[in-house]
Parts: C-alpha cells; structure tokens; sequence
C-alpha cells in the first residue's frame, strides 16, 4: 500500500468528517427531531459511534476487499450505516429511520437491515466472536465444495467486549491460532458503559493475545503527539503520559489549554518547557492525538498485519471524539443537545437544516466514495438447492437402544442411504463426540481440519475411535466450550446465504450444559444461522451421574425458542424420522433450527409398536413430525397419558395397571411440545400451519401429562379439548440413584401416573 500524499489525506479526512456528523445526526434525529408519541426513551450511542469513526473510515475507504467481511461493535452501526450510504448502498430515506418500526436496527443486522452487514451484532462478545467461526465455516465449504475463497475476517470491538469469557473460550481455542485470515481492532477508548475503567491494563491484554499465538499490533499516539514527543523534553512527556492512570487521562480531555499546561507536567520542568513552545490550539489536539484517530498512523497498523496468524490491533481512541461529549466518563448513552449539533455541523462543514448530504458531483471526496464502491462491489451470491433429505431410512428398529445412540446410526446409514446429504452433514461437538455415541460416524467420515495431520494412534491395536484429521473429515472438534459450539453450527448453518453452499449442521452437547449456551445460540438463529442442536444425555433420567448433570428446564426452553423446532422423541426410529424432518428444513432462505433432546435410557424398541403397513407406518412417521402419535388407543379411554421422551415406558406401564382396575388409558406420545403448542395457537388463528395433530391424537378425556423436565411444559395440553389435567414432571433438583430411585423421587414412575390417573377418574 502506498502512502497517502497529503492531498490524499485531506479528502479521507474529510470523508471522516462526514461519516463523523452523519452517524451523530442520525441518532440526534431518532431521539430529538423524530416525533415521539410514546415519550420512551430511543437511544443510540453517539461518543461510542464517534470512536471508531476513524477506524471504520480508514478501513472502508482505504483498506476493505470484496472479500473480506466484517463485523462491527453493536454501538457502532450508525457509523456503518453512513459509510453504506456514501458508498451508495443505502437509500437516504433511511437515514431518519434509526430505531424506528421497520427502519435502521439498533445493532447491525445482517437479517434485517437494508444495507450490507456481514454479521449481526448486539450481545457483546458474541459479534465479536463471529468472524472466528465464520472463517471456520469459510474453510469448511472451501476445503469441501472449493468455491467460498479466502479473505479477512475483520472484528471493530469495543474494549470493555474484552471482559466477556465468550471472547476468551474463542482465543483459546486451539483451532483459532491457525487463522490468518482473523484481524481483530479493539477501540480501545478505555470506557465502557458505566465508567473510565480503571486499570485497562493494556499490556496484560497484548500478552494474552500474544500468548495464545496472535501477532500483536498496538497503535498508541498519533503523529502530532509523536512529534512532540521528538522534541527536548518529548521523553519525558511520553513518560508521564504512559504512567498516568486511565481517568486521570480522560480527566485531560476535558480540560482547557491553560488547565492543561498546569496539570500536564505535574511538577516536571522538562516537560512544562516543552509545552510553553506550544500553542493552544495544538497542545489540545495533540493531548487527544491518539493512534486509532490517526489515519496515517492506522494505514501503518494494517499494513503490518502478517496474515500468518491472527492479529489483534490496539488502536487507543477517545470515546465521543470530535464530540462535546468526548472523554466524559458518563458519554456512553449521552446525547448532544440541539445547539450543540448546530456548532458540530459548522465545525464539519455541513448543515443541520440537510442533514444528510453526500459529496457533491465531481468533487474528490465523491470520486473516492465511487471508486471504493466500484473497488469493494460483490459478486451476487447464488445459492445452490440444499440436497433432498429422505423421509424415511427404513431401518426395523429391534431389541433394545437409546434415543442417544440412534442419533449416530441415523448419521451412519444416511452415508448409505442418501450419501449427497450426508456429504453436507458437518457434526460438531465441545470434546464429548465419544460420550455422545457420535463415534461410529467419526470414525466413518474423520475429523476435519484445514491440514492433513499424522494420527500417531492408527496403528494402536486397542484404538476404537480413530482421529483420522484432515480437509475431508465431516466432524469438527472443538475444545469444552458450549459457547463456541454454538457460534460454529450458527456460522456453518448460515454458509448458503454467505457463500450460496448449505450444509447441515449438527452441534452435539450435553442437554443440561444447553442453557450455557442458550444465548448466544438463540442469537445465532436471530441471526439468521440454522443448525441442529443436540441435548444428549438429557434429565434426571441420566439418574445415576446426579444432580449437578440433571437438565430440568431445556424442555420449555425448547418450547419457546423462536426459529427453533423441538422434538424428544422416545424411540429410535422417532429420532430418525424427526432429524431427517429437522434436516430438511436447513439451508434455505424459509429454513428452522432445531433442538433435539436424547436420553441415556436403554428401552424396548417393540414398546413402539411401528406399524408393518407401508400406508400406517407413513401416517405414523407424520404424526411423530408433527408432534405426537397415540400408541396405545382403546375404544372408550377414561383418561389419557401424554407421555414425552425417556418416561413413555413408565406410561404405558401404567395404563397396563389401570387396566387392570378397570380404567382405560390411552397412551399420546409426544414428540414435540412447542409444534402441539402451534398447532393450538393456530386452532385460535394465532399461528401458521396445520392444527389437524390434535385431533387425530387427543381425544376429550382427562389428562396426565409426564415428562423428564419441568411439567408446565405439557401443562398447555389441558386447553386442547378443555379438560382436567395433572401434570407430572420435575420441579426440584436432582439425586444420583438408580433410575427407579430418581423417578420415584421426582414422581414420574409407573405408580404415580396411577395414582393421577386415579384422582381424575
Ligand atoms: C452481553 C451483553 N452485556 C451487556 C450489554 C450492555 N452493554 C452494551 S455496550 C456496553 C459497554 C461497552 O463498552 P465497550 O465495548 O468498551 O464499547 P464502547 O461503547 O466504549 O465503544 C454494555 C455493558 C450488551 N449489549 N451485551
Ligand atoms: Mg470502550
């Protein structure tokens, strides 16, 4: 990269400038010009959006290839929106729309804004993070189908981003030293919502981002402070710059020249000499000269960046830069007053009467914004059809299994059955492949890396599961962070719409460690990312491995995730059909995520009871897609047991039981709880999609319900045919046991659905 001739300088000034008054205008107009009816607070974060102003200028207008992406500080999207507009990707009736019904979102979106966001942010440390598993998924399709390319994986990050353990899980992965392609700028303003924050500690940061293997780039002052620091006494300013703590330098920045040259030398001659040769109006720029407001100083930063390994870029800034809000430690959600946006605009060299001019016609700074428009146009990305999933394998499903371990036979006869599918499965699992029975399917499809690496253990006699690593293996282990399991099967799930390959995703955890990951997995389905979770082993069925492994409330909180389908099934053809089913919904622009909830416990397969005509077996396997199947139905049932998952023995035992005294029972098997719910929502026009489940499954008897969750989760099923219900489930934590123990416990054995049933009937 050449460097700027000063000429060239001044026209990305000031485009800076321009980016600078049209981010700050465009949250002053939510909040102070655009009618408020409801008097609620809008918000909008002008100093956090004026700190990388510099930053973003720079690395749009100078830096940025077409294919590198980008994901940016959620408190920053006013800045990426006035970028897009200059660049002529956004159509200036937006500008007025920040926050507004259908208008700017609050935090870059990728799913919902108008103009180009490579990834969605707004959960700190989680944005962050996503370029780290995007570049993953880049690699994956690149390495498997050849056509996603390389290009930088650019993360704009607040510093305060930096306490989140999220941040950290991902750094120390030991996948992620590998990625040259993964740049990280940190706006190190040394604020964060509430406050200065005291020790930064800057240098402890360098060392763990060095210590995990990134190169390490820091961008501490600007060229005017450089320069005085050249000059006699300069060493000594340094000195006394460098040692001050964070607040007493913020306090600076909001002091006048006078308060300055008293404050500044704190009692050093050398450096009260060199201040007296300085004017005024230089010694107050050059006190908030940092590097990260330096456009020089930050094309010298990114044209050291090796690409060998990760990089992370220091660059110091001041929050609220060129703002009167700048440096204060409360800027963080302050907002200029009129008067205050009157004198910004004279300061910029615009209006506040047209607020949202662009460079006029012929001037440099227009051509400049063409020629990075031309430079950084993409090329359409078209989307291949993700592959057919069939409906149904076939398998006759004898003797006894677990739901946990069909999810692995269910992989391996895909390979056989439909291997065009298969060939897009990528399971992904935080270090519990083997304990999850995911290994047969490693074994079969080898674990992925970007390199071929030697297995020292292929020719070991004892080894059962082979780590064969190389470009072709379809599992991609991650170190024991559910975290950053769920920002990988978001990024994998989201490679049809980035690179126009879908694949299918699997994510494979244990069920009580879901609600770990909940957030940031939630966030990844809002982000528009589709994969398959799975919770295996799940509940207190996993009875002896005790409380602290126990999942309680993972049912309801797959009932309630939007984007999301939920199935527990209870057998291990009811697993085959609902993940082909969840399969086939990913990789498209109208796709769903799915969560899927499997148990430890060995049941009899007969107890399921398929039926051998092609025709039955059919409405069966819809049934169970649908949510619920009845599997034991009698002429007149005096009540009816719903039953979910691991405890469908313990219903059918107890309608044998109930039998016997004279009271029939007809045994539903639910599948899935959230899909039933719908299916009652849409009865009452409150949801799309069919409702026919409910009637052919429930008939108007009283209800018990019982699953190994909480038992609100089924509670709703009462509503259905208005009728009286007793829910049966867990409340409280668990107990290591044997399993008889545990369900009694908790009452979900075969005697307390018999007494429920009894006080109904
Ligand atoms: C997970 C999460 N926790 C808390 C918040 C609320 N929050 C938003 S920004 C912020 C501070 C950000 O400071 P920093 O990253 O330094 O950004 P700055 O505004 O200083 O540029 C906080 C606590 C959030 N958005 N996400
Ligand atoms: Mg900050």
């Amino acid at each position: 990269m050449t460097r700027q001739s000063p000429a060239a300088l001044a026209v990305l000034t000031e485009i800076e400038r321009r980016v600078l008054w049209l981010s700050t205008a465009v949250i002053h107009h939510a909040n102070l010009v655009r009618p408020n009816a409801s008097g609620l607070k809008v918000g909008g974060h002008q100093a956090s959006s004026a700190s990388m102003v510099s930053i973003m200028t720079s690395l749009w207008f100078r830096h940025l290839r077409p294919q590198d992406r980008v994901s940016v500080k959620p408190h920053a999207s006013p800045v990426l929106h006035a970028i897009n507009y200059l660049l002529g990707e956004l159509d200036e009736s937006y500008l007025p729309t920040l926050r507004a019904f259908g208008g700017l979102q609050s935090y870059p979106s990728r799913s919902k804004d108008p103009d180009p966001v490579d990834y969605s942010t707004g959960s700190v440390g989680i944005g962050a993070t996503a370029p780290i598993w995007g570049a993953i998924a880049r690699r994956y399709v690149d390495t498997a189908i050849g056509t996603a390319g390389a290009g930088r994986q650019y993360s704009l990050l607040g510093d305060a981003e930096l306490d989140e353990g999220a941040v950290w899980e991902a750094v120390l992965d030991p996948s992620v030293a590998e990625l040259g392609e993964i740049v990280w700028i940190v706006d190190l303003n040394r604020q964060s919502l509430d406050r200065v924050v005291p020790q930064i500690a800057a240098d402890r940061l360098r060392d763990m981002f060095a210590g995990a293997g990134w190169q390490v780039i820091t961008l501490k002052y600007g060229r005017l402070l450089a320069e005085l620091f050249a000059r006699p006494g300069g060493a000594a300013l340094r000195h006394r710059i460098d040692g001050m703590p964070n607040p007493e330098y913020q306090r600076l920045l909001r002091c006048d020249a006078a308060q300055l040259r008293d404050r500044l030398p704190a009692g050093d001659p050398d450096v009260a000499d060199l201040l007296s040769d300085v004017d005024d109006e230089t010694l107050l720029a050059a006190i908030r000269n940092l590097g990260g407001h330096d456009l020089a100083a930050l094309d010298g930063a990114f044209e050291q960046i090796e690409d060998t390994r990760p990089t992370v870029i220091f660059a110091y800034t001041v929050k609220g830069n060129g703002l009167p809000t700048q440096g204060h430690p409360q800027n963080h959600s302050s907002l200029l007053t009129a008067d205050q946006m009157v004198e910004l605009a004279q300061r910029l060299g615009t209006d506040v009467g047209t607020p949202w001019q662009a460079f006029a016609e012929g001037t440099d700074a227009a051509r400049l914004c063409r020629e990075t428009a031309d430079r950084l146009r993409r090329d359409k990305v078209t989307t291949v059809e993700p592959p057919s999933i069939p409906l149904d394998l076939g398998r006759a499903h004898h003797g006894t299994s677990t739901t946990q371990a069909a999810l692995g036979r269910t992989l391996l006869d895909l390979t056989r059955r439909a291997p065009q599918a298969a060939r897009r499965v990528v399971t992904v699992s935080p270090d519990v492949s083997s304990s999850t029975n995911l290994g047969g399917w490693v074994n079969k499809v080898g674990v992925w890396s970007p390199r071929e690496r030697v297995d020292w253990f292929a020719d070991d006699a004892d080894t059962i599961l082979h780590w064969r690593e190389s470009p072709g293996g379809q599992h991609i282990e991650l170190g024991i962070a559910e975290t950053n399991l769920v920002g990988l099967i978001g990024e994998l799930g989201a490679t049809w719409s980035r690179w126009g390959q879908p694949l299918l995703p699997i994510g494979v955890l244990y069920d009580p460690f879901v609600s770990r990951a909940l957030e940031p997995w939630s966030f990844g389905i809002y982000a528009g990312g589709q994969s398959i979770l799975v919770g295996t082993p799940s509940g207190v069925t996993l009875a002896p491995e005790g409380g602290a492994h126990q999942s309680i409330t993972t049912p309801s909180i797959g009932l309630e995730q939007p984007g999301c389908v939920t199935y527990e099934p209870a057998f291990a053809v009811d697993v085959e059909w609902t993940l082909l089913a969840s399969l086939a919904k990913l990789g498209r622009p109208d796709g769903t995520s799915a969560y899927l909830r499997l148990s430890t416990r060995p049941v009899d397969q007969t107890l399921a009871d398929v039926p051998t005509d092609p025709a039955a077996r059919e409405r069966r396997r819809r049934q169970v897609v649908a949510g619920a199947y009845a599997l034991r139905r009698k002429e007149n049932p005096a009540i009816t047991i719903a039953a979910m998952g691991a405890v469908v023995p313990e219903a059918l035992q107890a309608a044998e039981r109930l039998a016997q005294v004279g009271i029939e029972a007809d045994v539903v098997c639910v599948t899935s709880p959230g899909l039933l719910f719908q299916a009652q929502q849409a009865r009452h026009g409150l949801a799309d999609g069919p409702s026919w489940i409910l009637d052919q499954v429930l008939r108007p008897t009283p209800l018990v319900t019982v699953l190994d969750g909480h038992p609100h989760t089924l509670a709703f099923l009462a509503n259905v045919n208005r009728v009286p219900i007793v829910p049966l489930g867990v409340t409280r934590f668990g107990q290591a046991g044997s399993l008889e123990d545990v369900y009694r416990y908790h009452g979900l054995d075969a005697d307390s659905i018999v007494r429920a049933a009894l006080d109904l009937s």
